[in-house]
């Protein structure tokens, strides 16, 4: 794999429970509490070859600080995909852009059944109250426990076939708010609140749909739902009897543009609709009211090509070749600004430098005006880099380490802080030259190094999580 990102395409088996990792440097003494991510850790089950980096096996990590001191433990998401495949020796779940191979018979049964789906949940963790929900794509969030990192089975099911792995916090009452597409006959957008205390999922919003867009995030305002749908379309039907992959019915259709609309978070009843270019994005960064106008910020692609960057095969040539002749689709910091009575939209590139894995000081600015962004930049193969944008004036600062790629950088704020960049960033990092991953911990508004935690194995490519105190 030489120096590469590639190591972190190797499957990681190990589970492993560490009460302390060797720290250099110094963990600031008031971050008590844990970072929980997620994400693919194998990619081979039996003879069975996953085909993307979006289907592997979800495996959870944990890192748990007190004291100046930092524990780290790893285990699979004890999932029912995991656990047939664990059984079976070969997948069974439908994935993004993996089917099992089924007998004619089992294709026709699943048909007709409503659990023809997967709790893979190696998108993102979700928090409902006390509970930890470990997120994909597919009605089925499985909770776990923070401590043991132990899976507790199912948490709800989302209304729909298919949901998302970013649902927000609704502020005033602790409920996870999230979009669900219920596919069918007659289709619906969908948007739902799921209580803290009872973890029971109530529909606020249905707007019927003919061919939903693929849905990986939403926007939230003070008043509003905000639904992008880039024109990356799917007929309902298709999905449930073509035999393809889930994401391969999928068709880009840059005719019909980007459509954004604004749905009351009370009634449910649309505010809204909005025409802008052809876009991707897979991340909405931040929406905010600014007086009659709504704001929202995402990171665009030109198109859906990303998604095709990420096959695995594709993957290994893009990570192969540092020339970067032929480099992974790039996403630009990108805002929307919806003026009602103009059905329009002002379409502005915040910043030039490429970012994704977008993150803000949420506790503050969600659904507020806010000025910085963190996220991983990208070099010729892939992401390398953490990044601070300033959108007031779309500077950036950046940290790198060669040899060495940093996931997704979580902010963590100052219990006492003031400006909304004071904190720290937490970031997985795979160094590809010693073969094992880090914790770093960074000053949020330098971008300086506060304190590493070294990790004894690597750490796979992986996608979302969060802090928790
Ligand atoms: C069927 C299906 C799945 O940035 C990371 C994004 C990751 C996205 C992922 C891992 C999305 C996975 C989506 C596995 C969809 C599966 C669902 C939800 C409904 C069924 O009707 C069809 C099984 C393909
Ligand atoms: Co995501």
């Amino acid at each position: 794999m030489g120096r590469t990102a590639e190591l972190g395409l190797r499957a990681l088996h190990d589970e492993i429970a560490l009460d302390d990792l060797p720290v250099s440097g110094e963990l600031p003494g008031w971050l008590t509490g844990s970072l929980l991510r997620t994400g693919p850790a194998v990619w081979e089950i039996g003879g069975d070859r996953l085909r993307h980096w979006f289907d592997g096996l979800a495996m959870l990590h944990r890192f748990a600080f007190s004291d100046g001191r930092v524990s780290y433990a790893n285990k699979f998401l004890d999932s029912e995909a995991y656990r047939a495949a664990r059984h079976k020796g070969r997948l069974t779940s439908r994935e993004f852009a993996t089917d099992p191979c089924r007998s004619i018979f089992q294709r026709v049964q699943s048909l007709f059944s409503t659990t023809a789906t997967t709790d893979n949940g190696n998108v993102n963790i979700g928090v409902l109250g006390d509970r930890f929900l470990a997120m994909t794509e597919s009605a089925l969030p499985v909770e776990f426990d923070r401590r043991t990192l132990k899976a507790a089975g199912v948490a709800y099911q989302a209304p729909g076939q298919l949901s998302t792995a970013h649902p927000h916090r609704d502020r005033a009452t602790g409920a996870m708010l999230n979009y669900a597409a219920k596919l069918g006959a007659k289709s619906s957008y969908r948007f739902f609140r799921v209580d803290a205390e009872t973890a029971r999922p109530e529909v606020v919003a249905s707007i019927p749909v003919r061919e939903p867009a693929y849905m990986h995030s939403f926007g939230l305002t003070e008043h509003w739902f905000v639904l992008a749908e880039f024109p990356l379309v799917v007929n309902p039907a298709g999905l449930a009897l073509s035999g393809r992959p889930f994401i391969e019915n999928y068709r880009w259709k840059p005719e019909r543009g980007t459509r954004i609309t604004l749905i009351d978070r009370e009634t449910g009843k649309v505010g809204g609709t909005f025409a802008a270019d052809p876009l991707f994005a897979f991340h909405h960064v931040n929406s905010h009211e600014d007086g009659d106008e709504v704001v929202v910020d995402v990171c665009a692609f030109d198109d859906a090509q990303v998604i095709k960057d990420l096959y695995l095969d594709r993957l290994h040539g893009l990570m192969r070749d540092s020339a970067g002749a032929d480099a992974l689709q790039a996403a630009h910091l990108t805002r929307f600004r919806l003026s009602p009575g103009d059905s329009s939209v002002i379409t502005e590139r915040l910043s030039e430098e490429p970012l994704e894995f977008p993150r803000i000081n949420t506790g503050r600015c969600q659904e507020r005006p806010y000025r910085y962004v963190w996220g991983n930049g990208q070099g010729s193969g892939w992401f390398d880099r953490i990044l601070k944008v300033d959108i007031a004036d779309g500077t950036a600062i950046a940290w790198s380490e060669p040899d060495c790629f940093p996931a997704e950088p979580v902010f963590v704020p100052h219990p006492e802080g003031v400006e909304e960049d004071e904190g720290v960033l937490l970031s997985i990092v795979l160094d590809a030259k010693r073969e094992t991953s880090y914790l770093l911990v960074l000053d949020a508004a330098t971008l300086e190094q506060i304190a590493r935690a070294e990790v004894p194995h690597h750490i796979p490519h992986h996608f979302h999580g969060g802090f928790t105190s």
